[in-house]
């Protein structure tokens, strides 16, 4: 079954990290064509893990040109002999679900209870479900015999190293497309061991390329003119740098940008209800969640009692090694997100808002945060306006549901919202009248392969997930 978990994993014993990984390219692991590399370490100890090669110009090259000869012969496949590769990759990511999960947290820097009991599972849940689709492309409403489009350029950031990999490489694959893709430099681990599971799948060799590297490769892989599809996750900035090198071309494009969700919370919502919520919200990996709830929006008659429970909750909340099972909080993931962060949640203090953070004792070595809670936060300031991608929530209040709609959509994104209250038609309103591409109700942060995922305005374009996720990898 998907949604079984192995036991915790409680050592770093279960993976087996190589000092040095090379490209994963044509089916084989090779060094960079100039010799590069680069170091990735543990956002929570600072120690190094391994040291991976950084691809150039040329490793894209011949990157593409492995997915490009892949292409005829995997896209003349039928659709049910894709599927039972696709099959397989799900059930090798069960197997090592342990070991991918510890590696991840190592990488990225998040509790193991997350990587084990949501990331990896839905990893595999991704690749089981668009499995199912590989043989049914002609009846998924696209017309009698919808086209691979080619080659797939695909970069991905760091949140959720393995699971955007898995959001990106099923349906491309699923469709007859070979991929290139890029993971972030901060967490190129988990693609290099994905790789490994494409092996041990037998799956042919170009149709998945692993190019490890900074935003440099990224640029170029986006800009080789062998690529047919360009597929992003991250900034807003590198977003748009994106779209205008794809601009003119033959390519088509998907974006996954920022977000600044707006929780919502009625004065008929179940207190302790919303505040699991709220917390699952933000301080779901650190609250580096491109869909964060990282505006909470409280009806003004309630927001006194909420806080304090807020408050309450989160001095029990447990910060430090990601690896035991029961933190809660782990590392961000580099200096560099830290100190975004820091900035952000300065100004906040700056311009007159209320900071309140639990007593807690950070580890000296490594990256940390503490959870922290904005108050007295006007639509003004900039931690109501940014994106902050960390554990920061910005409160604000509301009287009516029309004033909550109004500030919920004052924001240049649009990817998720939430809305808390007893009443199941304020539901259906409220998700009518929010301008995001998700609107969860009574829970947040709930994700599944059959649902569309993606975002309005600069949250960026395109649908990841379900039938419509296959939209992205098909010319119809
Ligand atoms: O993102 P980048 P960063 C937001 C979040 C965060 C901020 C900065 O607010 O604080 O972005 O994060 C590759 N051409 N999100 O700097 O740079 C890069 O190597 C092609 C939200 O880490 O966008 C990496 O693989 N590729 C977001 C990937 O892009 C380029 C998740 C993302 O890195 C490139 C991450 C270029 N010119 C950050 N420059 C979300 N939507 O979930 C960099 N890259």
């Amino acid at each position: 079954p998907i949604f079984e978990y192995a036991p915790a994993p409680e050592s770093r014993a279960v993976v087996d990290i190589a000092p040095s990984y090379g490209l994963f390219v044509d089916g084989e692991f090779r060094e960079a064509a100039d010799g590069r590399v680069f170091k990735t370490v543990s956002p929570s100890t600072e120690e190094v893990l391994s040291e991976v090669a950084h691809a150039g110009a040329e490793d894209v090259d011949a990157a593409v040109a492995a997915a490009r000869r892949a292409f005829g012969p995997w896209s003349a496949l039928p659709g049910s002999e894709r599927a039972k590769y696709l099959f397989r990759i799900a059930r090798i990511i069960q197997e090592r679900s342990r070991e991918l999960a510890v590696l991840e947290t190592l990488d990225n820097g998040k509790p193991i209870r997350e990587t084990r009991d949501a990331d990896l599972p839905l990893v595999a849940a991704h690749f089981f479900y668009y499995a199912g689709w590989a043989d049914k492309l002609s009846h998924a409403g696209f017309g009698p015999d919808p086209r691979p489009l080619g080659v797939a350029g695909q970069v991905i950031p760091w949140n959720f190293p393995l699971l955007m990999l898995a959001w990106k490489v099923a349906p491309a694959l699923a469709c007859g497309n070979t991929v290139v893709l890029k993971p972030a430099e901060t967490t190129p681990l988990s693609a290099l061991f994905f790789a490994d599971v494409c092996r041990q799948a037998g799956l042919p060799r170009g149709v998945v390329n692993i190019l490890t590297g900074d935003g440099s490769t990224g640029a170029a892989l986006v800009a080789h003119e062998g690529v047919d599809k360009v597929a992003f996750t991250g900034s807003t900035a590198v977003g748009r740098q994106i779209a205008r090198t794809v601009a003119g071309t033959r390519k088509k494009l998907t974006l996954e940008l920022g977000g600044k969700g707006a929780n919502i919370v009625f004065d008929d919502a179940p207190i302790d209800q919303a505040v699991e919520g709220i917390v699952n919200g933000i301080y779901f990996n650190q609250g580096q969640v491109c869909c964060a709830g990282s505006r909470l929006l409280v009806q003004e008659s309630v927001h006194d009692e909420l806080m304090e429970a807020l408050k309450r909750r989160l001095s029990t909340l447990r910060v430090g090694d990601p690896l035991d099972k029961n933190t809660d909080i782990g590392a961000i993931n580099s200096a560099e997100q830290l100190a975004r962060i820091t900035e952000l949640a300065d100004s906040g203090e700056a311009e007159g808002a209320e900071r309140w953070a639990p007593a807690c004792e950070l580890p000296d070595r490594g990256w940390w945060f503490a959870p922290t809670v904005f108050t007295n936060v006007t639509q003004a300031h900039r931690i109501a306006r940014e994106e902050i991608f960390g554990p920061v929530l910005s409160v604000l209040t509301f009287r009516t549901p029309d004033e909550a709609v109004a500030k919920a959509n004052n924001s240049q994104y649009g990817l998720s919202a939430g809305v808390w209250t007893e009443k199941g038609s304020r539901i259906l309103a409220m998700a009518d009248r929010l301008r995001a591409g998700v609107v969860w109700a009574n829970t947040f942060n709930k994700f599944d392969p059959t649902s569309p995922f993606g975002g309005y305005k600069e949250s960026g374009f395109g649908r990841e997930g379900g039938r419509h996720g296959l939209e992205a990898y098909l010319d119809v």
